[in-house]
C-alpha cells in the first residue's frame, strides 16, 4: 500500500507543474506560498524532536505518556529510571515522537539503567549535536519551583547555547510545571475550579516564570500540568488525572516547525490542534483551486482541481489520525453525493458558467472552484476531525456550499 505521503505527492505533485504553467505571474507568488505550506505540512511531515530537561522524577516519562494517551515510556516511582541523555523514539499507534528524555540532572544514586559517560550534561551535549531539537521543555515539579533549581537552569542554558552553536537554531523553551495535582488542596480533582487550587497553581507558575526570564526573556511561557495516569496490565487506563496537557500540546504545535506539527496533532489527538491544521490545509487547497480555476483551463484539465481536493481530504484525514488512501477519498466524496473525477466539478461548474458566461462552456471560474473546495474541506473536517455522523456531514456540506456561493468567509483564506 502506498503511504499517505506518496498518495499526496502523487495527487498534488503531478499537478504542480500544470498549475504553475497555467498561472500568470501575480498568482504564482500566492500559490507558491500555499504550495510550500502544504508541502511542509504534509509531504515533509516528520516526528517532532523534543528535548525534555528536568530533574530525576520531575515527570518526564509521565509527560510523554500523557501526550501519547498511552504507556509508551517507563515511569519510575523511586529510582531514576532514564539512563542516559540520548534520543529515544517513542511510537504510539498514531505516530512517533523523538524525545531527548534526559537523564535526571543532579541525581543522587545512579540511574537504574547503565550509563557510561561521565556526566549527564556531557551525554546531553552529545545527543543535542547529533540531532537538533525543535523545542526544549524544562520540567519542574510544582512543589519544587522554589527549591534550588539554579543548577538545573544553568544546565538548561548550556543546552540552549549548544543547540544554537551547533545548529544555528534558537530552540523555543517551554517551562512546564508538573504534578500540580500535588498542590493543595490535593483532594480536588481536575478539571480544576477550586479557587485555592487555581491560585496555588498560578503561584507555582509565576515562580518558575521568574526563574526562566533570565534565560528565555520576558516572553518566557510556563504551562502548569498534571500528567498522572495509571495503566492496568494490557494498557487499559485505570486512572486519569491529566490536566492542561492539551494546552501544552497546543502551544508546542505553534512553536514547532511546520514539518513537525502534523505528527504532534495526530499523536496527541488534541482536537483544537487538529482543527487548526485542517483549516490551514483547507485554506491552502482553496487558494490553489481558486488560482487554478481563475485561469481558462480546458475541460481536460479539470482533474487538477479534483486532485487538489483529494489531496486536501487525505491531509485532513491524516491530521485526524487516519490513513486514507485514494479509495477512502473516493468513498468519502461519493458519500457526500459527489462524483469523483472530472464529472463532479464539471457539473458544478457548468451550472455556474451558464449563468456567468453564457457560451464559455469550456472554462471554469476560480470562485466556483474555491467555493467547492472550501465546502468539501469543511465536510472533511466535520467528518474526520469532529467525528460527526455522515448524515450530519452531508447536511453541513450542503449548507457550506450554499454559503460559499454567496460569500466565502474570511477564514477560508487564513492559513
Ligand atoms: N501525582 C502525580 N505524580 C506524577 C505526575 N507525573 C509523574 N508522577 C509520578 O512521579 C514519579 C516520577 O515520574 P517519571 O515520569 O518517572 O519521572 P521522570 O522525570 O521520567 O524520572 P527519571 O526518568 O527517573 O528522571 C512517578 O512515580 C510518577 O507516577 C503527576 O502529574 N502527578
Ligand atoms: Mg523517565
Amino acid at each position: 500500500m502506498l503511504d499517505y505521503k506518496s498518495q499526496v505527492r502523487e495527487l498534488i505533485g503531478q499537478y504542480r507543474e500544470k498549475i504553475w504553467s497555467l498561472l500568470p505571474g501575480p498568482y504564482r507568488n500566492r500559490v507558491g506560498k500555499e504550495l510550500k505550506e502544504l508541502e511542509e505540512l504534509i509531504m515533509e511531515a516528520r516526528a517532532p524532536r523534543i528535548a525534555i530537561v528536568g530533574r530525576r522524577g520531575a515527570g518526564k516519562s509521565s509527560l510523554i505518556n500523557a501526550i501519547f494517551n498511552a504507556e509508551v515510556a517507563a515511569v519510575g516511582a523511586v529510582k531514576s529510571t532514564t539512563g542516559r541523555g540520548r534520543w529515544y523514539e517513542y511510537a504510539g499507534e498514531q505516530g512517533k515522537l523523538d524525545i531527548l528524555d534526559t537523564r535526571g540532572l543532579g541525581e543522587g544514586s545512579g540511574p537504574a539503567e547503565e550509563s557510561t559517560a561521565s556526566s549527564a550534561l556531557k551525554e546531553i551535549a552529545a545527543a543535542v549535536s547529533s540531532k537538533c531539537p525543535d523545542a526544549v521543555l524544562f520540567l519542574c515539579k510544582a512543589k519544587e519551583v522554589d527549591a534550588r533549581i539554579d543548577e538545573d537552569l544553568n544546565n538548561l542554558g548550556e543546552i540552549l547555547k549548544l543547540i544554537e552553536k551547533t545548529h544555528g537554531y534558537r530552540a523555543p523553551v517551554v517551562g512546564v510545571v508538573t504534578q500540580v495535582d500535588e498542590l493543595d488542596p490535593v483532594d480536588v480533582l481536575p478539571p480544576y475550579e477550586d479557587e485555592i487550587k487555581l491560585r496555588n497553581i498560578q503561584e507555582a507558575r509565576e515562580q518558575l516564570w521568574k526563574k526562566l526570564v533570565p534565560l528565555a526573556g520576558e516572553g518566557a511561557v510556563v504551562i502548569p500540568t498534571s500528567a498522572y495516569m495509571r495503566f492496568e496490565e494490557g494498557g487499559r487506563l485505570a486512572a486519569d488525572r491529566r490536566w492542561n496537557i492539551d494546552k501544552l500540546v497546543e502551544y508546542l504545535t505553534e512553536k514547532l516547525p511546520r514539518s513537525a506539527q502534523l505528527e504532534l496533532a495526530r499523536i496527541s489527538r488534541v482536537k483544537s490542534v487538529q482543527r487548526k491544521l485542517a483549516r490551514t490545509i483547507t485554506a491552502a487547497a482553496v487558494a490553489l483551486a481558486g488560482a487554478a480555476g481563475s485561469q481558462p483551463i480546458p475541460v481536460a484539465d479539470m482533474p487538477v482541481i479534483t486532485g487538489i481536493q483529494a489531496g486536501m481530504i487525505i491531509g485532513i484525514g491524516y491530521v485526524s489520525g487516519r490513513r486514507l488512501d485514494g479509495k477512502g477519498v473516493k468513498e468519502f466524496m461519493s458519500a457526500l453525493g459527489l462524483n469523483v473525477g472530472a464529472a463532479f466539478v464539471l457539473r458544478e461548474i457548468a451550472r455556474a458558467l451558464v449563468k456567468l458566461f453564457p457560451g464559455a462552456g469550456n472554462f471554469i471560474s476560480g470562485t466556483v472552484a474555491a467555493g467547492a473546495t472550501w465546502a468539501i474541506g469543511q465536510a472533511a473536517t466535520a467528518y474526520f476531525v469532529e467525528e460527526r455522523k455522515l448524515k450530519e456531514v452531508k447536511k453541513i456540506y450542503r449548507q457550506k456550499r450554499k454559503q460559499a456561493k454567496r460569500n466565502l468567509p474570511e477564514e477560508a483564506f487564513i492559513s
